[in-house]
């Protein structure tokens, strides 16, 4: 019988994890790849090196224990060299097993698979492409030619254009979280109102183009789950015991006929969930916020990047400061938590501009603000575009980035943009009139939780 491991190939302690120790999320694609291959009858488990490995050869130790025949790894930003790594002690030690990998982040990799110790890559998005690969591998077939498959036979180089892209998100099975431990995992009271929010990812994709983001260059289509869908998953995890949720999609709020569908299925039907999501200023109403807070939304994260025009522009944001304001003062209105995300050292960035997003920010009565500095990902428009703006310096003493590839515009240097950063935190939280908001605003358990953590941060 073919037994299939998927395995999150990351240790504990690795960076975004250990520096700040505040949350381990779950391993979404994993879960929904695995979810469709059980149902269609095949054994799988997952296997998730966050929680069990400190060293790689640990990985070994579980596979040799679980023997599976196919083992499928999913390539989170900035592990694809471990997971080549891995795959390698895999194919020494165990050179029977099929290896598969899958992830958004393999598109932008210029290898061929020839160079890599993997059978088949997968591109985009994986349900279909993975099933279709395992039936063949079961049946002793040649592995289908379709979209979005890579196989080793062929010598093809990683590229967007072999993505495999679904167009009808409704018709596959609510993710089946008992293939992991959910206890295993916490959510941080960053990532949830509880350390177990399950994570629900109701579209893919994202219709704008924001050069720094993945889908600037995305040929990937945006796609929704149906609110009746979505409210369907949510019924299916409080039956197994969970009521909070994080709804991931990058833009959550897009068609803004399907969340208020989805909060008014729930609303109707009277559960008492919390849940929290990602939105951009232009889509907040001040009569949706109110269906949402009454829905059980407790916090809305908005990428707000800059507080300078001119830098939101030259990134097509397409969004004002006159919008962010109202925004943010309308969801406040509505008691409901914001966060505001942004980005220092964007291209033409100077440090007149940082200090107006530093300001900004402290203006804006948000409940959070994080302060990221840009790293720029392989695949964006940013990264095509960023040798006429800057350089890139790597360097292990930043904060709350994951990538060591730092960008730093010109004029600018990597030390100026470290110290900035610390300085925003410094000066949006340590204001008397943030504390006292948020002594009101917060229980006493979040206040104690989100102290310690912003002194973790600091003393990085
Ligand atoms: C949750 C999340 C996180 C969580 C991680 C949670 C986790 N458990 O891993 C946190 C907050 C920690 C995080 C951090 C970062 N993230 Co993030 N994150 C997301 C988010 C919002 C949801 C991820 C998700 O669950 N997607 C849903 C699943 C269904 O999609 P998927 O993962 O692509 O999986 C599909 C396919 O790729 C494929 N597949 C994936 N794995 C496998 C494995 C096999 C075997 C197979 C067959 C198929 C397969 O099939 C899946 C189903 O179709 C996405 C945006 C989004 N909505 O996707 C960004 C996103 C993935 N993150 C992104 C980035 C840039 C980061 C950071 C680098 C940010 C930063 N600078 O710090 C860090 C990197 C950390 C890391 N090592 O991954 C980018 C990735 C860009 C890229 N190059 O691909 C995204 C796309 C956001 C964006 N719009 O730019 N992130
Ligand atoms: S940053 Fe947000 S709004 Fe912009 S393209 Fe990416 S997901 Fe969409």
């Amino acid at each position: 019988m073919t037994q299939i491991m998927l395995i999150n190939p990351n240790l504990k302690n690795t960076k975004y994890v250990s520096k700040v120790n505040a949350f381990i999320l779950p391993p979404t694609s994993l879960i929904l790849i695995g979810t469709y291959l059980k149902e269609k009858k095949y054994s799988v488990s997952i296997f998730d090196g966050h929680i069990h490995c400190e060293v790689i050869e640990d990985f070994l130790d579980k596979i040799a224990s679980t023997k599976p025949n196919i083992i499928g790894m999913t390539v989170s930003v900035g592990q694809y060299e471990f997971v080549k790594k891995l795959g390698v002690l895999i194919k020494q030690k165990f050179p029977n097993i099929i290896i598969i990998v899958g992830g958004t982040d393999l598109a932008n990799k210029s290898d061929t698979i020839a160079k890599t110790p993997f059978d088949y890559v997968i591109l985009g998005d994986g349900e279909e492409v993975c099933l279709q690969l395992v039936n063949s591998i079961t049946n002793k077939k040649q592995p289908p030619l379709i979209k979005g498959l890579i196989s080793k036979s062929e010598n093809k180089s990683f590229n967007k254009c072999f993505q495999a892209h679904l167009s009808d998100i409704d018709k596959y099975p609510n993710p089946d979280y008992s293939l992991i431990n959910m206890k295993e995992y916490k959510s941080g009271l960053i990532y949830g109102k509880t350390q177990q929010s399950i994570p629900i990812i109701t579209s893919r994709g994202c219709p704008y183009k924001c050069s720094f983001c993945v889908y600037s260059l995305s040929p990937k289509k945006y796609v929704t789950k149906s609110a009746k869908r979505v409210f369907n998953e949510i019924k299916s995890y409080i039956k197994s015991g969970f009521n909070d949720f994080w709804f991931c999609d990058d833009n959550f709020m897009n068609d803004k006929k399907r969340v208020e569908e989805i909060c008014k299925l729930i609303i109707k039907s009277n559960i008492k969930i919390t849940w929290h999501c990602m939105a951009r200023v232009n889509d907040i109403r001040e009569e949706l916020v109110s269906l949402m807070k009454q829905a059980g939304c407790w916090q809305i994260a908005f990428g707000i990047e800059s507080g300078s025009q001119e830098i939101l522009n030259s990134v097509h944001k397409g969004i004002t400061l006159k919008q962010i304001s109202e925004a943010i003062k309308t969801v406040n209105a509505s008691n409901i938590i914001t966060k505001g995300l942004f980005i220092l050292g964007l291209p033409k960035e100077t440090k007149k501009t940082i200090n107006k997003t530093i300001s900004f920010a402290k203006k804006l009565k948000l409940d959070m603000a994080i302060f990221f500095l840009l790293s720029i990902e392989e695949g964006t428009q940013i990264s095509l575009d960023y040798p006429m703006y800057g350089h890139i310096s790597t360097s292990d003493s930043v904060i709350l980035t994951h990538g060591n590839n730092i960008f730093v515009p010109k004029g600018l240097t990597k030390k100026y943009l470290i110290r900035k950063q610390k300085e925003a935190i410094l000066r949006f939280y340590f204001r008397p009139n943030y504390l006292i908001r948020q002594l009101r605003k917060r229980s006493l358990k979040e206040i104690i939780h989100y102290t310690k953590a912003f002194f973790k941060v600091i003393r990085i």
